[in-house]
């Protein structure tokens, strides 16, 4: 349980709270992750208290026709801390780019990338964590990354023919079973606790969900791997790697760290992390949420397009054959434009330049021969190289540049894990950083049930005479 907060010490962490840039500075300390979270959290309630009191009417944006029939694009509606998504520079998590991230994270021990337990502390508490900090936060998750053994039975009753993602949305949901949330909801806990026990159980989901991951890539397409068992010595993503079979491999299991690191938040709009947000704010406990955000990861315009590109990507190199040459990509996009569909991969609702994740993954590429010489890799390159000329000429898009899923999937490929309907459930491994980390928040700041307003179109005629 979580020890009280006195007045000063409220007092001395709203003082060091004067903007989220001061929140960057390396914590010498060697709180726990909990601990760091019990000083920042009064200081930004004091500060969202502050603003709301003096500012709660000025005015922000408009709001156009376009916007209420166009998905609500460039509508600020809703408030998220952990991280903000500039059009043409990309992510920025609590103020630090990915190239100053992967500055600034701890790494794994002998690894360069960042480590997600870096991400998820940054994502969480707005400060860099020491690389003490990382090892016991890695610890804590490996300490609770079992699964019950009721949730093994029911994921391992799925039909294997079920797609990965739907099972991993009914094993997460399934895990409410054991929501600390809900059980102290059920008991009148009060407003003011609601983030602290929030906090348990999204951790707890956080650890359990490579398990849970791993046990559906095994009964779906490896059953001759051993059933996925957590190892309490290794991070989270070394455990995930090695559950998947990919123990041995350093460069896999670094790429999956990078990956799940970069994967975790973009800002609070985006359907699964917005799906979360909406059904935690009428107090849903965290699995039950998250199980959301993935069936909305589920769909081809968001996370499944990981899946998509490489399905596409699959077709072209079999028309194409040996000829993979820039005018045969050319023709091949046109071919796919003319039929009507989008260029998975291409294309973003914010992003108006090449994303800094799709930039990062390929730099992973470019630092390994052997990622450079797989033609998976080959042909992710040589259709960037083509692909927003031809998206520009046929003038639709708004961005013609790659987004993160035009090169996730390749490396995955080269390594060995060929299986593309399981992508996006790396991809739901990873945003549980950022939607979870985010429900903590959206709890300590007491948000109301989300309800926006809708109109019928005679509504709107109305409004506009
Ligand atoms: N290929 C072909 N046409 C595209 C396109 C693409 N990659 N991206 C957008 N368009 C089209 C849209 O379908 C739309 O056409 P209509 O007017 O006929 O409906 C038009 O261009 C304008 O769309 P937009 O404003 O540029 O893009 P949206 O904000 O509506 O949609 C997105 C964004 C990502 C859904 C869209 O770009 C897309 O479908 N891309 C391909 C799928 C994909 O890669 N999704 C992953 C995104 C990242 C993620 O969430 O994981």
């Amino acid at each position: 349980m979580f020890r009280s907060v006195s007045a000063r010490n409220v007092r001395t962490a709203v003082r060091s709270f004067s903007g989220a840039q001061a929140l960057q500075r390396r914590c010498a300390s060697t709180k726990t992750l909990r601990e760091t979270l019990q000083e920042v959290v009064p200081a930004k309630q004091e500060a969202l208290k502050k603003l709301r009191a003096e500012h709660g009417s000025a005015v922000v944006g408009d709001i156009k026709v376009e916007n209420i029939i166009g998905g609500m694009r460039g509508l600020k509606s809703m408030l998220w801390e952990a991280s903000v998504l500039d059009p043409n520079e990309g992510i920025r998590f609590h103020g630090l780019s990915i190239p100053d991230c992967q500055g600034k994270l701890p790494a794994a021990p002998g690894g360069k990338e960042i480590l997600p337990e870096s991400m998820l502390w940054l994502l969480l508490t707005g400060q860099i964590p020491t690389e003490a900090q990382v090892r016991q936060l890695s610890a804590e998750l490996a300490e609770q990354g079992e699964l019950p053994a009721h949730i093994e039975k029911l994921v391992d009753s799925l039909p294997t023919t079920l797609h990965p993602m739907t099972q991993l949305a009914i094993g997460v949901a399934s895990m409410n079973h054991d929501s600390k949330f809900q059980a102290a909801y059920e008991k009148g806990m009060k407003k003011s606790e609601y983030w602290s026990v929030m906090l348990e159980d999204c951790m707890s989901l956080i650890a359990k969900l490579p398990a849970l991951a791993a046990r559906i890539y095994r009964n779906v397409y490896k059953p001759e791997l051993p059933a996925p068992k957590v190892d309490k010595n290794l991070d989270l993503i070394g455990n995930y790697a090695a559950m998947l079979g990919y123990g041995d491999n350093k460069d896999m299991t670094e790429y999956l760290r990078l990956y799940i690191a970069i994967h975790g938040d973009h800002e609070g709009g985006n359907a699964s992390a917005h799906t979360a947000h909406l059904v935690g704010s009428t107090l849903s406990d965290p699995f039950i949420s998250y199980s959301a955000a993935l069936c909305a990861l589920a769909g081809p315009l968001h996370g499944l397009a990981n899946q998509e590109v490489l399905r596409w990507q699959m077709t072209m190199q079999k028309e194409l054959g040996n000829e993979i040459t820039h005018d045969n990509i050319k023709d091949y996009l046109w071919r796919t434009l003319k039929s009507g569909q989008v260029v998975p991969g291409y294309g973003h609702g914010v992003l108006r330049s090449p994303d800094p994740r799709f930039t990062a993954l390929l730099q992973f590429c470019e630092t390994r021969p052997d990622l450079m010489a797989s033609p998976a890799v080959q042909l992710v390159k040589q259709t960037f190289e083509v692909a927003p000329a031809v998206l520009k000429e046929h003038g639709k898009t708004k961005n013609p540049y790659p987004n993160v899923d035009a090169a996730s999937g390749c490396v995955l490929y080269h390594y060995g894990l060929t299986q593309f309907k399981y992508y996006t459930v790396i991809f739901g491994v990873s945003r549980a950083l950022g939607a979870l980390t985010q429900l903590v928040w959206a709890r300590a700041f007491g948000l109301p049930i989300e309800r926006p307003k809708s109109v019928s179109i005679a509504e709107l005629q109305k409004l506009i005479k």
